[in-house]
């Protein structure tokens, strides 16, 4: 007998999964989408899952008790809390929350003894009795409810399905960017991005603050740089900045979905907002104009003798605010495509922003450019080169990686999410051609860089990066983000062993009906199942 090469997939995985439902290639695109067993819908896809029989587990009922725990910590309480609301918004039932440990109704539990379960790591078990749901940590219990809910039945109550979930992440870093400069995004469209990525156990948020066509956070010791040159964006918007008091509540909204933010100043390049604020930032002490096109690389910081002290100073006072505001470990310092930068001045210059990073405290990000100047110890490098990436490039970025500088892949061609699906993809840029959702999923961020020499233990995560100089609206953004960032959510989680397009596009297509409810205007891929 054929296994079906969805089951084939998961029994990697599973032990007594039951398979009844599953469906091969021969799926046809665009048909309606056949409900997999619950096990098997997740997405991310568990590290393990062990079915009980179909039909057995917990019923959630009007009178379902959550208990927070016995020594209840807030965290734990907290996590209670969201979970009822949540689930009290689709079941219509009342789900009070109590504290104790009872192992009746759903009942979720910090162990700080579960080494075995991570940093981020939960267990879920599921029966007649109780879902319970047991971490090492906040971050780890977080993730069991996430889990949870894809479990509940869409509509009303009904069964939890029997049996047991024990799941860590495959990365540590599991990220996407968004893009605030090109086109401005008020920090509520951030935090709606966050809800939306949480869900699907991505943990950090970066924010590309700053580029030519506009610098979005207020900095007191250099308050043109949001006043003056915050004002402007691609095309004729008016552009726009995020005071601190703005940008702290979007930190700490992040938190609480166990989301770091990671924010970057990009430079020495893509400064001109900054030098069109600035006079005195200028090689020839004339500011520029503000700049609205989306051309780049012609922009840079000056780095002659006489006016490197006010370009040191000038990243000093805004990496040290930056740091403030900053309770993550990473401070992104760009690095990219700084085409009218000397080799020795950028280098020079990097050392410098590096070192300030490190005086702050703080772990430097540069995109991979830095490899061929100086990275300094513990510097994270972002590669987004693409499969025509010459060798000597990948190169430099595996010598970094195999001394010791951890990698986050965004590789162009495959997690660029402003690039366009297809050719009838209305916003979007294709400098590194089209990227359909099954290209954004099918590859393995392990073995990416293999082939140039780079371990897999060198690669901290992978992040998805939405550049915005050709998405201004809220509708664009989430048609461009989505479906491809669950993909990402997938390759940042998931165990490689779950890796299949075939298997992945019908979980992909069980999503579908959570974005409708949540309003997300997803692009509905024609080669994706859905219902
Ligand atoms: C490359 S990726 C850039 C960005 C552009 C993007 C557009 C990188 C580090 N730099 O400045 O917005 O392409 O896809």
């Amino acid at each position: 007998m054929r296994v079906p090469r969805t089951c084939a997939a998961l029994l990697v995985l599973m032990t007594a999964v039951s398979c009844t439902a599953a469906h091969g290639d021969d799926a046809k695109p665009g048909a309606p989408a056949p409900v997999l067993p619950a096990f098997q819908r997740l997405l991310p896809a568990p590290e393990r899952a062990r079915a009980a029989a179909p039909g057995t587990g917990y019923r959630l009922e009007p009178g379902t008790v959550i208990r927070a725990g016995s020594a209840s910590s807030g965290e734990t309480r907290e996590a209670a809390e969201r979970l009822a609301e949540q689930l009290r918004a689709s079941s219509g039932y009342s789900l009070m929350v109590v504290d104790g440990d009872q192992a009746n109704g759903i009942l979720l539990r910090i162990d700080e003894d579960a080494a075995e379960l991570g940093d981020e790591g939960y267990e879920l078990t599921s029966n007649a009795a109780a879902v319970t749901l047991t971490a090492r940590t906040p971050a780890g219990l977080f993730y069991a409810v996430q889990t949870l809910r894809q479990l509940v039945p869409a509509a009303g109550g009904g069964i939890v399905q029997g049996g047991t979930i024990t799941d860590r992440p495959r990365f540590a870093y599991r990220g996407a960017m968004l893009d605030v400069a090109r086109h401005f995004f008020p920090v509520g469209q951030a935090k709606r991005y966050v809800d939306q990525l949480a869900q699907y156990k991505v943990n950090k948020l970066h924010v590309h603050l700053s580029d030519d066509q506009g610098w979005r956070l207020a900095i007191d010791s250099w308050p043109r740089l949001a006043e003056y040159g915050g004002a402007t964006e691609v095309g004729t918007g008016p552009g726009g900045y995020w005071s601190k008091e703005e940008y702290r509540s979007l930190v700490t909204y992040a938190a609480e979905r166990h989301v770091e933010v990671v924010p970057e100043i990009d430079m020495p390049g893509h400064t001109n907002a900054a030098l069109a604020s600035y006079a005195e930032l200028n090689c020839d002490g004339k500011a520029p104009k503000r700049y609205t096109g989306i051309r780049v690389g012609f922009s840079s910081l000056c780095m002659t003798e006489q006016k490197k002290e006010v370009t040191y100073r000038f990243i000093d006072e805004v990496l040290g605010e930056l740091a403030e505001l900053t309770p993550g470990p990473y401070l992104h310092i760009g690095g990219d495509e700084a085409h009218s930068t000397g080799a020795a001045d950028y280098a020079a210059f990097m050392d410098q922003a590096q070192k300030t990073v490190a005086k702050y405290g703080k772990t430097a990000v540069a995109w991979h450019q830095l490899a061929a100047a100086r990275p300094a110890d513990g510097t994270v490098l972002q590669y987004w080169g693409t499969a025509a990436t010459s060798a000597a490039e990948k190169g430099r970025v595996a010598d970094a990686a195999k001394s010791g500088h951890p990698l986050i892949l965004s590789p162009a061609d495959r997690l660029y999410l402003d690039m366009k699906y297809d050719l009838t993809t209305g916003p979007g840029l294709t400098w590194a051609g089209y990227v359909p959702v099954k290209k954004a999923y099918d590859w393995d961020p392990g073995g990416y860089l293999g082939g140039a020499g780079v371990p897999e233990s060198a690669v901290l995560g992978v992040e998805a990066p939405l550049w915005t100089e050709t998405i201004a609206t809220r509708a664009d953004l989430e048609f461009m983000a989505f479906p491809r960032v669950l993909g990402l959510a997938e390759l940042g989680w998931a165990p490689k062993g779950a890796h299949d397009w075939t298997a992945y596009r019908q979980r992909l297509a069980e999503q579908g009906p959570r974005l409708d409810a949540q309003g997300v205007t997803f692009y509905r891929a024609p080669d994706v199942p859905w219902s």
